[in-house]
């Protein structure tokens, strides 16, 4: 017999993986354990007939020469299923997180850095021609969207969103998938959130804000993960950790949600003993102490190496420059023969002023052409120092509208850096 697994506390990648590959191969059973997490068990309140799931007891007197684990590969997180792994023959693992120790061994591998396990296995569907129903195709992009936020985070790869094309074609029904991600809050979430963003403090990096959280409360709050989330979108800082422990108890729960690429939660909540994705990731502390955690979480966050683009990183250099004596006819020639938009106006070596096409187009329609560049720059110089962030050089731009900032390290002209340098750099850094 082939049997199919996934994690403890199965979210919607786990189950519609899980569900795949009974249609990738008709013969397996796919079992599922308790808990699950909260909006699949409101899913599956509704779903659980649609779909044959079995139970590791249906399953005592089998022999299995196949087990097929799929969203994970961690012995800790199959755990609830260790007595289908010990009788398992040959293992197959569908996995995209990151390695560690604590993996099983497999004889098949397919472990990919997609955003979504799922994804995996709809490549192999649409490979084999499978026909899925609308609840099969529905459920799938549940744990498609799930996974990448909608196609949303950084993790989403090409072939996340070739699969959920295939999903749309079979017929996934979008107002299924929005009923159920976006589930409203429980009394207990929408008191966290408020706890959360009453707590939450922050360590600010570089132009990058991380903030850190502790909450301490009676019972341990379901679905925290997603306030995590919530209060990232609300606040619009770039990284946030919970501590959350039930008071009394000497296990703390690390949730860590990140948006920036700067930091990959997955490497710091490994230094707790968890692990995950570079956006979301978890660790179990124990014991644990939430005030003590949060401590040391921020310690680690401000120092953590973050190493944004700075100004220098982008700007070009030499400079082109122009004095402020030259008239306005030698320097319409020089613009088009340096193919420049602009440049700093120096007058003994320092920066006077900044003259643009603009100006000299402006200058030449009043048809002196003998007026010299301080006739017609503009002399307010909004500038940028090469160590300062890039983010700031470009809010400082997009705030005064202009294309280009002189770069001063005090007096001395050291580069320029113009809104399509950035904009390389941006799209160059983040490309996959
Ligand atoms: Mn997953």
């Amino acid at each position: 017999m082939r049997v199919a697994i996934t994690h403890a506390n199965a979210d919607f990648d786990a189950l519609a993986s899980l569900v795949a590959t009974t249609r990738l191969w008709p013969e397996v059973r796919a079992v599922l354990v308790s808990p699950v997490t909260p909006s699949v068990k409101r899913y599956l309140a509704l779903h659980k007939d649609s779909f044959e799931l079995h139970s590791v007891d249906d399953l005592v007197d089998e022999s299995i020469e196949e087990l097929v684990v799929v969203d994970t590969r961690s012995r800790a997180r199959i755990k609830p299923y260790a007595s289908l792994l010990e009788r398992a023959a040959t293992v197959q693992v569908f996995d995209h997180h990151a390695a560690s120790d604590d993996d099983i061994d497999a004889q098949v591998e397919v472990v990919e850095p997609v955003g979504a396990c799922v994804t995996l296995l709809c490549e192999r569907l649409e490979e084999a021609g499978v026909e899925l129903s609308t609840g099969e195709a529905t459920l799938f992009m549940l744990g498609l969207y799930a996974d990448t936020g909608r196609l949303s985070f950084s993790n989403t790869t090409t072939r996340d969103i070739l699969a959920a094309a295939y999903l749309r074609k079979q017929g996934a029904r979008l107002e299924v998938v929005n009923r159920y991600l976006e589930q409203e809050f429980s009394p207990e979430q929408q008191r966290l959130l408020v706890e959360v963003m009453r707590a939450a403090h922050e360590i600010e990096r570089e132009g990058l804000r991380f903030a850190v959280a502790a909450h301490v409360g009676e019972a341990y709050v379901k679905g925290a993960a997603v306030v995590v989330e919530r209060v990232l979108q609300l606040t619009g800082v770039d990284a946030l950790v919970l501590v959350a422990q039930q008071s009394g108890s000497k296990v703390a729960q690390l949730i860590a949600r990140s948006h920036t690429r700067h930091l990959d939660v997955s490497a710091l909540m490994g230094e707790f003993g968890g692990g995950g994705h570079p956006a979301a990731a978890a660790a179990k502390v124990k014991p644990g102490d939430a005030a003590v955690l949060e401590e040391a979480l921020t310690q680690r966050l401000s120092v953590w190496p973050v190493d944004p683009l700075d100004v220098a990183d982008v700007m070009s250099s030499p400079v082109q420059t122009v004095s402020h004596e030259t008239p306005l006819q030698d320097l319409s020639r020089c613009l088009d023969r340096w193919g420049v938009h602009g440049m700093p106006v120096v007058r003994e070596g320092k920066v006077v002023g900044v003259v643009s096409r603009r100006d000299v187009d402006q200058a030449a329609r009043r048809g002196d052409w003998a007026v010299p560049v301080a006739g017609f720059m503009s002399q307010r110089v909004i500038s940028a120092r090469p160590d300062e962030p890039l983010s700031e050089a470009l809010r400082r731009m997009t705030e005064h509208d202009i294309g280009r900032l002189p770069v001063l390290d005090g007096d001395a002209l050291v580069g320029i850096i113009s809104r399509s340098d950035a904009l390389r750099r941006l799209y160059g850094a983040s490309a996959e």
